[in-house]
């Protein structure tokens, strides 16, 4: 069955800042998050790209993700792209991932104004015509992956911010009806997936958060079936809205499942450290918030890492959103996430940091620090990969040889000790030209 470190930025460049980037190794003794979050009966989640569902990336996803959200595989545009012909080729390929890895799958979307064929939105429809395309079409869907989805987003953002109806392809032709209409039918396709309703800006309690309420509200008296609430939750640094619990438990006090279904903190690059600490805090408030609901079931984050999110595509010059940077090390909101969950920093290990103290137009100074908690070592050895034709031409207080992209740097004989709680730094200079993207270091 069935993919910021960006070079340095010009501020960094003239302060002479120092960018650091710690080794992925880090992490790898601390508990999953998807551990965590199964001891509080939660599931954390992430929003995947089929393609890259392999190497680090799909490590990844794997190991600390208790349930997978096609990012975009299972929408209408992408399963149907000519009329009456299919492609599942990415959504069996996520699903087949997700049951090799234990992980539940959460459908995304049915029912939107966004994303769609243009054999669909271009088409002239009666009513009938267009019921009877959505009936179909979620049929078809629901249908293929009965038994294999846990939570489908049925309807997905129909409402504006003001809290009336969006005037979607939907809405305009079938009348607000459409929403019980396609719960309905999603239910009949696949009786035992959990049915949801999914919109954004609907975190804290607002308008548009009130109609949405009002809806489900409205369906549950009149016995449609509806299963949960998605809080999108695509947020800005800094602005978690103060009354996301509060906004989380009316929810469920109507009966409901919440899920937080698209968790990201975007601002402004590039990121420096006291903001990546806000998002950390940022991260953690919102999944502490869910955590304390017991009818908040999942966490999902849109894209685990920096290069998989849809963030910097639409709002150039923001970014850095997600859990993980670029090269897959877990950034501070990682662990907030971990620790909003009940978990605890692994505390004994080592970890090399690279970071570029200085940079000029050709070339730059570069530095690893290896530094060790509650371990020691006798020796080591560094290794990574340049990306962008960096090349180092010395080297101090290392042995270090570049073989093409790779990299090797071992102790020099007077500094390969490292003792518990203590650290050994290197340096180099190097060249690069266009860009210098930070590379991952791994520790061996
Ligand atoms: O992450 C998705 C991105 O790759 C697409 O280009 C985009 C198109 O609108 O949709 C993104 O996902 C959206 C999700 O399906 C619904 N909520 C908003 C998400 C971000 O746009």
């Amino acid at each position: 069955m069935r993919s910021l470190r960006t070079g340095l930025s010009l501020a960094a460049l003239l302060t002479g800042a120092v960018l650091l980037v710690t080794a992925p190794a880090a992490h790898a003794a601390d508990t999953p998050l998807r551990d965590l979050a199964a001891a509080k009966g939660k599931v954390v989640g992430t929003a995947v790209t089929g393609s890259k569902l392999t190497g680090s990336y799909g490590d990844i996803a794997g190991a600390q993700f208790g349930s997978l959200t096609p990012g975009n595989a299972m929408k209408w545009g992408t399963v149907e792209p000519t009329q009456g012909s299919f492609d599942w080729t990415e959504a069996d390929q996520i699903v087949a991932f997700a049951q090799a890895h234990d992980q539940q799958v959460r459908g995304h979307t049915l029912v939107w104004h966004n994303q769609n064929p243009s054999w669909l939105t271009n088409g002239t429809w009666t009513s009938a015509q267009l019921s009877s395309l959505l009936q179909n079409h979620i049929s078809t869907e629901v249908g293929r992956y009965k038994g294999e989805i846990a939570a489908w987003d049925v309807v997905n953002e129909p409402f504006n911010e003001d809290g009336t109806y969006r005037p979607t392809l939907w809405y305009n032709g079938l009348g607000a009806n459409y929403i019980a209409q396609a719960l309905t039918w999603a239910h009949a396709a696949d009786p035992a997936a959990k049915l949801y309703i999914n919109d954004y800006n609907v975190e804290g309690v607002n308008a548009k958060s009130t109609a949405l309420y009002n809806l489900v509200k409205s369906l549950k008296t009149a016995g449609v079936p509806i299963d949960g609430v998605g809080l999108q939750a695509h947020l800005i640094l800094g602005q978690v809205p103060a009354g996301l619990q509060q906004n989380i438990q009316r929810f469920a006090d109507l009966g409901v499942d919440v899920a937080i279904t698209e968790l990201d903190v975007r601002m402004a690059l590039p990121a420096d450290s006291a903001e990546l600490a806000q998002q950390k805090a940022d991260f953690k408030s919102v999944v502490a918030a869910c955590a304390a609901v017991t009818r908040c079931v999942n966490i999902t984050v849109w894209g685990f890492t920096d290069s998989d999110s849809w963030v910097p595509g639409t709002f150039p010059g923001y970014g850095a959103a997600t859990p993980y940077d670029e090269n897959y090390a877990p950034k501070p909101a990682y662990y907030g996430i971990a620790e909003a969950l009940g978990g605890t920093r692994s505390t004994a290990g080592c970890a090399a940091t690279y970071g570029v103290t200085s940079q000029w137009n050709t070339g730059f100074t570069g530095q690893v620090t290896i530094a060790c908690t509650g371990t020691a070592l006798s020796s080591w050895n560094t290794s990574w990969t340049y990306g962008a034709g960096q090349q180092i031409t010395q080297a101090w207080n290392a042995i270090c040889t570049q073989s093409g992209a790779a990299v090797t740097c071992t102790n020099a004989s007077y500094n390969g000790t490292v003792p518990d709680g203590g650290s050994v730094t290197f340096g180099f200079n190097a060249s690069w030209s266009g860009s210098n993207p930070l590379p991952a270091v791994t520790l061996g």
